[in-house]
């Protein structure tokens, strides 16, 4: 690692934090989360540690797929805020040290976007082709993304009688980004946000996005991309040349090797980040069987990156928990664990939970679940919410039930605005995790609360570039309870030991490579630890974890 490495690869160890304006902070009563709203906020969010702020949509929408379906990428929806009020947030994010990216959706539009309403009114419309139209859906034809709205990604439209494509719900058209025009404006939207202090985008469905749309059968005539991955590196080497920091953070839901395409080669990058959804999902099924073998197969599975590429580590998300990498049996598994009522599963394969109820709200679990996403290889990325341990409101429709307002404190609509309950854009949860009992400001003045605890993951974390830099060791200890591994970089290294079970576990650990004289350093509990002829002995209670930095005489850092 080189130190213009550290700064200029700087999500090689950023902590992302991705929320939903709307859902935030209200600043104007009106029931809404707004940009003002947020600004407000940057000083919590740099008090906890956040580096970098993940903004989920906020373009102008009809909002049938809250937000994900936009009718203009170059405007801000008005609910949420202006021009002036978007730059004064990346300036004072930026300020406080967070960059801001933010979501780049052009997989599709909405069906209420000019391009499509031009598209749809007559097959000689100067933008039929910016819309993938057929005569007849080809054979391979499957349902949507979203089994329920739609038993096909074909949709028969009856203007001018033929089907356009749509890979997610039916009002949302995909682009056709064989067609030369579309490719132009994809670079512009790119660079027009990039313009104004974006410092990289979350790519939204990237296979989607890049996958041939022309290869089947009665697609003759139709423009035809030589090579996806092509345009993917040349959607980043436009970036590159736009700034010089930028990044593109991929939602690729493949398995590892399928991934490593989209990572692109060194001297051709595509995506410098993108999502471990295998990873993730084995960590469920690790937490229902207590057992640590699924995660640490999907860990030794990994391949290794390009220079410079990073995993997202994360445990939740907007969208439902998908297992959809999981074999039928485990997925049962992991719903039974965890999803036991059938309304708490979405699509059949996922679930529209938050963690902490998932975990029947036991802490030492919760903190079991973020101590190993922040210890991992990789960057961590939190959902909002989830450093107060918030969860989710099952009245609330599909994949919204997690994505309640923010829970500031236990006054009116848990601080989050003075509207009328009636009025909030989404409902708040209730419960036992209601704003009453979770919320902001009490785990802020409580030096024992979940957010204390996320904080200091946060500090120790940035304080251990290897975690984000480092090579992985996975260490054989004969206890399928429990995950040891060690992260070891040209700064130093740590061993973090993780008991995936409600039971206490005696461990002897050996540490391969030490250094003369080296002993470990608990970054989370003031002790240090003796390490005798290369072993350390460690007791841990149930869901009990440790972050050890292997320290030696070399190692000058603190704390
Ligand atoms: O998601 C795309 C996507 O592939 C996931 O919804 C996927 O279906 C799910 O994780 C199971 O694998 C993105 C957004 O995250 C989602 O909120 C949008 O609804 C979707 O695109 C359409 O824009």
């Amino acid at each position: 690692m080189r130190i213009s490495d550290t700064s200029d690869r700087w999500w090689k160890n950023a902590v992302i934090y991705c929320l939903d304006v709307e859902v935030y902070l209200d600043s104007n009563d009106d029931g809404v989360g707004d940009l003002p709203g947020l600004t407000r906020r940057i000083d919590y969010l740099a008090e906890l540690g956040v580096t970098c702020l993940w903004l989920m949509p906020l373009y102008p929408s009809p909002g049938h797929d809250d937000g994900y379906d936009i009718t203009d990428f170059y405007a801000i929806d008005p609910r949420l805020g202006s021009f002036g009020e978007f730059v004064e947030l990346v300036r004072t994010a930026r300020d406080r040290g967070i960059r801001v990216i933010m979501d780049l959706v052009v997989n599709h539009t909405s069906d209420q976007h000019p391009w499509f309403i031009e598209s749809r009114s007559s097959r000689e419309s100067p933008k039929r082709d910016y819309y993938v139209w057929r005569d007849n859906p080809p054979t391979k034809n499957q349902p949507s993304a979203f089994p329920g709205d739609s038993d096909s990604i074909w949709e028969y439209d009856d203007t001018t009688e033929q089907y356009y494509l749509h890979n997610f719900y039916r009002h949302q058209p995909d682009l056709n980004i064989a067609h030369p025009p579309v490719r132009d404006e994809i670079a512009r939207i790119v660079g027009f946000w990039t313009q104004l202090g974006i410092s990289g985008f979350r790519v939204d469905a990237v296979p989607f996005l890049i996958e041939p749309k022309s290869e089947e059968e009665g697609a003759e005539g139709h423009d035809q991309l030589p090579d996806p991955h092509e345009y993917l590196g040349d959607i980043s080497a436009f970036l590159a040349r736009r700034s010089s920091e930028a990044m593109l953070l991929g939602e690729v839901n493949l398995p590892h090797q399928e991934q490593l395409a989209f990572f692109g080669a060194g001297d051709r990058p595509e995506l410098q980040m993108q999502f471990d959804f295998h990873g993730m999902q084995q960590l469920y099924l690790s937490f229902a069987r207590n057992d640590a073998r699924p995660l640490t197969a999907s860990l030794a599975g990994r391949p290794d990156l390009p220079d410079g590429c990073q995993w997202g580590t994360f445990v939740r998300n907007h969208d439902e928990l998908t297992l959809d990498q999981l074999s039928d049996p485990e997925r049962d598994e992991v719903f039974e664990a965890f999803a036991p009522d059938p309304d708490m599963r979405l699509y059949g394969r996922g679930i529209r939970r938050r963690l902490p109820p998932m975990f029947g709200g036991d802490e030492r679990r919760i903190r079991l679940a973020y101590s190993l996403m922040f210890s991992l290889p990789g960057t961590p990325v939190l959902f909002y919410g989830e450093e107060i341990g918030m969860g989710e409101n099952l009245a609330v429709e599909g994949r919204y039930a997690v994505r309640t307002p923010m829970q500031w404190s236990d006054g009116k609509n848990g601080g989050f605005s003075k509207a009328r309950a009636s009025d909030l854009v989404v409902p708040l949860t209730d419960g036992e995790f209601s704003p009453k009992h979770v919320n902001a400001t009490s785990q802020r003045r409580d030096r024992d609360s979940l957010t204390h605890f996320i904080r200091d993951l946060i500090q120790a974390y940035r304080n251990s570039p290897e975690i984000g830099w480092g090579r992985l060791t996975i260490l054989e200890h004969g206890d399928h309870r429990v995950l040891a591994h060690i992260v070891r970089a040209s700064v130093g290294a740590m061993l973090a030991v993780h008991n995936l079970a409600d039971e206490p576990v005696e461990l002897t650990l050996s540490l391969p490579d030490l250094e003369p004289k080296s002993h470990l350093f608990d970054l989370l509990q003031p002790k240090i630890l003796p390490i005798n002829r290369g072993t350390v002995e460690l007791l841990l209670e149930p869901y009990g974890h440790r972050w050890l930095r292997i320290t030696s005489d070399a190692d000058t850092r603190i704390g």
